[in-house]
This record gives structure tokens, C-alpha cells and sequence, in this order.
């Protein structure tokens, strides 16, 4: 049975479905794609490289990789709409994109059944051959990677960096890399059983998508889950909760932002200066790097315990990590207008990040924060005594922003703004000179924008207006 996506809307899925699991000639054995995003797609094209037997389904009503998917695999069979647990029961493997929870009742029911219900990153540890550094954390990831295949760069190695920072890790599995270097997310990280990196890090862990894990502590126990095989853990000593995961392993690299012991990465103040050190050795002098703010500092000592437990030179390193200027979106200085400092942390999608920018930057209560969208069930009450410290005035959008208003009630005076333009004009208008103006959103960004890049270019846009 050859279906088109095309043909779909016209078609009744459930006769489809029936069709299909009594067609056992074509369908036995079939491997059920789960989503249809960029993930999906890559899954589809790595198995159809294997020829193998391939189902798709996608909950959505037209999922973004549909096009692409009738053009290149027109005779793959895809399901749009509600799951129907007959495909999921007649397949003889599932792959899961990490938009959809293991805990949706098909896909337990699967498993209760014993189908293996693998995720991309999976089949991605099942192939490769070449050494990986793997990444997680709840903020900092695509910092750390991007700054490590900066590092590798320069070094000669042929290292390529993709995962959760929107490279599909399957499309990069035919690079003949020397090094791969994957962003993973707790979603991938569910549905991964084999990798064996040669260095795993947890970069840090604070609340996020909390409206997936029955609680924090499901979510660090996911994350956790990066050390199970590697070679060496990299620890961040700041963090309680990833320290107690160091338990049972035997090779280890530490970093911290006090004075690091032997063989850990850390800061020293010397003559004044801090610098970022190996145990006694000092490496670089934090006023030569090009990224400001205590949480790249973090981000730093993490890819330099990263990069040497792959064997990356450390010259190599320190002279990639000097050059480094971050990226987009990320504590980014945008303009100076009027002697107000315009800057763009929209990928700030969670309390933590949002945190990490207010108090990692010396503001000196001279902030202005623009905040809001889609709490994802966060819990903003840590944000109010960082705001009560360091920020002067909220402008609030989105969705959720009555729910940062409640708990910033009696500590700096908060404004809505209907949209992004209105929250700069709002916030242009409340500035004095010396002010600084932070878009770090604390929050998703679905509700008004297609993702954190589009609403950053969009506050972008609103900031060189500004008359
Ligand atoms: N979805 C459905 N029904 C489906 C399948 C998906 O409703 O049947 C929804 C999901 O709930 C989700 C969206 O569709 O909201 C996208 O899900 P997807 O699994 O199809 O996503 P991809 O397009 O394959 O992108 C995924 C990652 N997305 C997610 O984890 C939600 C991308 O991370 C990642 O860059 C890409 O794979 C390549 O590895 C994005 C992300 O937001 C940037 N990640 C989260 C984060 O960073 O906080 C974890
Ligand atoms: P991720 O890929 O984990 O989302 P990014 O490197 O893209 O991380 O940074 C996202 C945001 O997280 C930044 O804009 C900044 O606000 C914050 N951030 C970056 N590094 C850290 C860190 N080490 N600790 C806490 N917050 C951080």
C-alpha cells in the first residue's frame, strides 16, 4: 500500500491503519518514525539508506516535514492526527522523536508489549565509530559545543557539533568525522541506552519543561543519564546535584569557579586578575576572553575539561577559547542608543538562564527586563529576590506574564506590552542613561513567535528603530 502524504487528508485514517497492519506482505516488520520534524526526517533517510520498511505518524495535523518527505520518500507511509495504537503495536521497532514523551500511553503500551523503543541519538550510538563528546545541561549546552568544535577547528581535527542545537546527530553520521560533538537534550536523553562517549558532561541542572517530568527529580535523573558509559565525566563541583552524580566513576575531570584542586579547571585571582587554571597553572587571563558575564566563565572551564579529555592540545584550545565571541541570542550587545545598552538573551528560556544573565552581568540596578511567553509549569518565585536585587523595571509579554507578575508583586513596578515592539518602545521610553535594556524571556517563545530566533531577531529589529 502506497500512501502519499497528499493523499492523506481524504483517505480515513483508520481505514488506513486496518489496511496496513492486515497488509502483512508489505508492512511486517516495518520500523514506526515517530514525528515528523527534522528528527523524523532524518531518521527516515538513515533507514531508508538501509532499505528499510518504513511507517511514519506525527500526532499534528500537518507536521513541518511533510513536504520534504512526499518529495523525497513519496511510497513512505505516513499517519497524521490522533496516535492509533495498531500501528504503534505492528511495528517491529519505534523510533521516538524527542517532541514526544516515552510516557504517552502507545508508546507504553509498546513497550509493555516489547517493542524496542529507541530515539535518534540511539541508532546514532549503534553506528558511529569515531569518538563523542556528549553535552547536556539545562543551560549552556550550545555554548559548550560550539565553543569545543571551535577548539577542535583549530586544532586540525575533524570534529563536526550538532544534536539538540538543531543538527539532527543522524545527518551527521556519514561526515567520517575524526570527532563528533552532540547537544543533548533530557528528551534524547530518554529514549538513549548505548553511547559511549569518551567525555559526558551535565553542564548544570535547574528547572526546566516541567510540563513533561512529573517532577525535578525525574528530570535530573534523565539528564543523569549522559555519565552511564563514558570514558570521563566531567563534574561541575557548583552544582549539588551533578556532583552526586560522579558516584562510580573512576575517571574524572572537575571544574568550578573557586580555585580549582589538581587536575581540575577552575578560576585563581593573581595579581589582581582572575584567571581561568588547571590546578596551580594558570591558562588565560578572564579579561582576554570576548565573552562577558560568570555563566561563559562556566561554559569555558566546561569545554577545556571537555576538549583535553579528548585530547584536543590545550594551546589549541586557549587560543579558540581567546577568540570566541558567542553566539546569537545569548547574552548578545545589540546597540548602545541614547547611552542605553540594548541587550538579546532570547534563547534565556528558562528561570535559570534568565538568572544567570541578571546576576552573571553587572547591571548594578540599572536593568530594565523584558520578560514572558510560555512558562512550560515553571515556577518563577526564584527570579524575584535576583529581580529585587538587580533589576529596576519589567516589561512583560506573552502568555504566561500575569504569571511573573504574581510573583514580583511588591518588588520593581512591572508593564504589559502587547507585543515585542510595544515592550521596546515601553522600555525605551522607562530607560535613563547608563540603563540596560535584557530581552531574557524566561519563557518559551511559541505563544507570539516561531522559535527563540525569530523573537530575537524581531526585538532586534524593534532596538535599531528605536529613533
Ligand atoms: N510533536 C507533536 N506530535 C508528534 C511529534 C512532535 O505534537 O507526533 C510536537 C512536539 O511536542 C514538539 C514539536 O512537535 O513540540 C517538535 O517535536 P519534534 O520531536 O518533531 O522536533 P524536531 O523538529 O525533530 O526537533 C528536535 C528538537 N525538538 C524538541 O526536542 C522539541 C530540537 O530541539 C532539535 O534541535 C532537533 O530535534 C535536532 O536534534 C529544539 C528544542 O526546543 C530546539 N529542544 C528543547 C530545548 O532545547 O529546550 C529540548
Ligand atoms: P542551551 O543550549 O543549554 O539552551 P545556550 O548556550 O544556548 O544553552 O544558552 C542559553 C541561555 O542560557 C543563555 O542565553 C544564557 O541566558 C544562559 N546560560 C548560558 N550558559 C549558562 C550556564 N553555564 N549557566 C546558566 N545559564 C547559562
Amino acid at each position: 500500500m502506497g500512501v502519499t502524504a497528499d493523499t492523506l487528508s481524504s483517505i480515513s485514517v483508520a481505514a488506513l491503519v486496518t489496511a496496513m497492519v492486515t497488509d502483512d506482505s508489505q508492512n511486517s516488520g516495518y520500523i514506526l518514525v515517530v514525528g515528523l520534524g527534522v528528527t523524523g526526517l532524518s531518521v527516515v533517510r538513515y533507514l531508508y539508506a538501509q532499505e528499510k520498511n518504513i511507517v511514519v505518524v506525527d500526532s499534528r495535523n500537518k507536521p513541518p516535514g511533510l513536504e520534504t518527505l512526499s518529495k523525497e520518500f513519496p511510497y513512505v507511509n505516513v499517519y497524521m492526527g490522533a496516535f492509533d495504537e495498531a500501528v504503534f503495536m505492528g511495528a517491529s521497532q519505534i523510533v521516538v522523536s524527542p517532541g514526544v514523551a516515552l510516557n504517552e500511553p502507545v508508546i507504553q503500551h509498546a513497550i509493555a508489549q516489547g517493542v524496542d523503543v529507541v530515539g535518534d541519538i540511539e541508532l546514532f550510538a549503534q553506528q558511529v565509530s569515531a569518538p563523542v563528546i556528549a553535552v547536556t545541561g539545562s543551560n549552556g549546552k550550545s555554548t559548550v559545543i560550539s565553543l569545543l568544535g571551535e577548539m577542535a577547528r583549530i586544532a586540525g581535527v575533524n570534529a563536526v557539533v550538532g544534536g539538540n542545537i538543531g543538527i539532527p546527530a543522524l545527518e551527521l553520521i556519514n561526515s567520517n568525522a575524526d570527532l563528533y560533538i552532540l547537544e543533548l537534550s533530557s528528551f534524547q536523553l530518554e529514549s538513549l541506552y548505548s553511547l559511549k562517549p569518551v567525555a559526558s558532561t551535565v553542564l548544570n541542572v535547574s528547572p526546566d519543561h516541567m510540563d513533561r517530568y512529573e517532577s525535578f527529580e525525574s528530570y535530573t535523573e534523565t539528564k543523569s543519564r549522559i555519565y552511564r558509559e563514558c570514558k570521563v565525566a566531567v563534574i561541575n563541583r557548583d552544582d549539588k546535584r551533578v556532583v552526586s552524580m560522579e558516584e562510580g566513576h573512576s575517571s574524572v575531570s572537575g571544574f568550578t569557579l573557586g580555585e580549582p584542586v589538581q587536575g581540575d579547571f577552575g578560576l585563581r585571582k593573581l595579581s589582581g586578575e582572575r584567571w581561568l587554571c588547571k590546578g596551580d597553572r594558570q591558562l588565560i587571563c578572564e579579561k582576554s576572553l570576548k565573552i562577558s558575564g560568570t555563566h561563559n566563565l562556566v561554559n569555558a572551564l566546561a569545554a577545556l575539561a571537555l576538549g583535553e579529555a579528548a585530547d584536543i592540545p590545550m594551546s589549541d584550545m586557549l587560543s579558540a577559547l581567546e577568540k570566541f565571541s558567542g553566539l546569537k541570542h545569548r547574552t548578545q550587545w545589540i546597540a548602545e542608543k541614547h547611552h542605553v545598552t540594548w541587550v538579546n538573551d532570547s534563547k534565556g528560556t528558562n528561570v535559570g538562564a534568565t538568572l544567570a544573565a541578571i546576576t552573571g552581568i553587572a547591571f548594578k540596578n540599572k536593568l530594565i527586563l523584558i520578560a514572558g511567553g510560555i512558562a512550560k509549569d515553571a515556577d518563577f518565585s526564584s527570579l524575584k529576590s535576583a529581580v529585587c536585587e538587580s533589576v529596576r523595571t519589567v516589561v512583560l509579554i506573552g502568555k504566561d506574564a500575569p504569571q511573573i507578575e504574581q510573583v514580583l508583586q511588591g518588588c520593581v513596578p512591572v508593564f504589559y506590552a502587547k507585543d515585542m515592539q510595544d515592550a521596546v518602545d515601553i522600555a525605551a521610553n522607562l530607560s535613563h542613561p547608563d540603563d540596560t535594556v535584557l530581552l531574557s524571556p524566561a519563557c518559551a517563545s511559541f505563544d507570539m513567535f516561531d522559535s527563540y530566533e525569530h523573537r530575537g531577531d524581531v526585538f532586534v529589529k524593534a532596538v535599531k528603530g528605536l529613533k
